[in-house]
């Protein structure tokens, strides 16, 4: 294994906690002397991405350039940490076959709707429920769960520090350090 970068993909439902998360492990992976490189919505939809929406189409297109944005850092030496909710698992194949799949490394991050919901951060699936935002994944918009995802968190079930410990360990595994 002569792994020193990849892509570590967080996919799961907008408030499902991948961000949170995402910036935890990046921080512990900093620590250990790791480079590191993240993408979110935050970085990526206000610049790059600023032209697109959330049609089936937009999304696609979306992630298309993140993996690409992606498969630039990881050639660079980084280990890139990508949380976008990448609802579709042909989608996420798509991603995949861009990055290639000995770099890229899927993390469910498992949080029930009805959770996601009544932590409600942004005000956004309320607006979702009463119309005033159109194709909202999990509301009116699919959202697919990944088959067999390297790692599973299940947020409602285990502490954000646990979590963190165990995709940490698993990375630093593949990273052979
Ligand atoms: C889903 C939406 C939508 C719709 C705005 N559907 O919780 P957030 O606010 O901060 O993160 C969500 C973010 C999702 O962008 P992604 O680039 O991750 O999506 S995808 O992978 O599907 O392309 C949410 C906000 O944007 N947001 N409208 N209609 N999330």
């Amino acid at each position: 294994n002569e792994h020193t970068s990849f892509v570590v993909w967080f996919t799961g439902l907008s408030g499902s906690g991948k961000s949170t998360l995402a910036n935890m492990v990046e921080r512990e992976l900093f620590e250990s002397g790791i480079h590191t490189f993240s993408l979110d919505g935050d970085n990526v939809r206000g610049g790059l991405n600023n032209n697109l929406g959330f049609s089936r189409e937009d999304r696609k297109e979306n992630l298309r350039r993140i993996a690409e944005v992606a498969k630039l850092f990881v050639n660079s030496g980084s280990v890139v940490i990508a949380s976008f909710i990448s609802p579709l698992a042909s989608d996420r194949t798509f991603v995949k076959e861009i990055i290639g799949k000995e770099d890229f490394i899927e993390i469910f991050i498992n949080t029930p709707l009805e959770i996601c919901e009544k932590r409600d951060v942004k005000g956004l699936y309320k607006k979702a429920r009463a119309g005033e935002i159109k194709n909202f994944t999990g509301i009116d918009a699919p959202y697919e769960a990944p088959g067999s995802p390297e790692l599973e968190v299940k947020t409602n079930l285990e502490e954000a520090e646990a979590s963190v410990k165990r995709i940490v360990e698993y990375l630093k595994s593949k990273l052979e350090i």
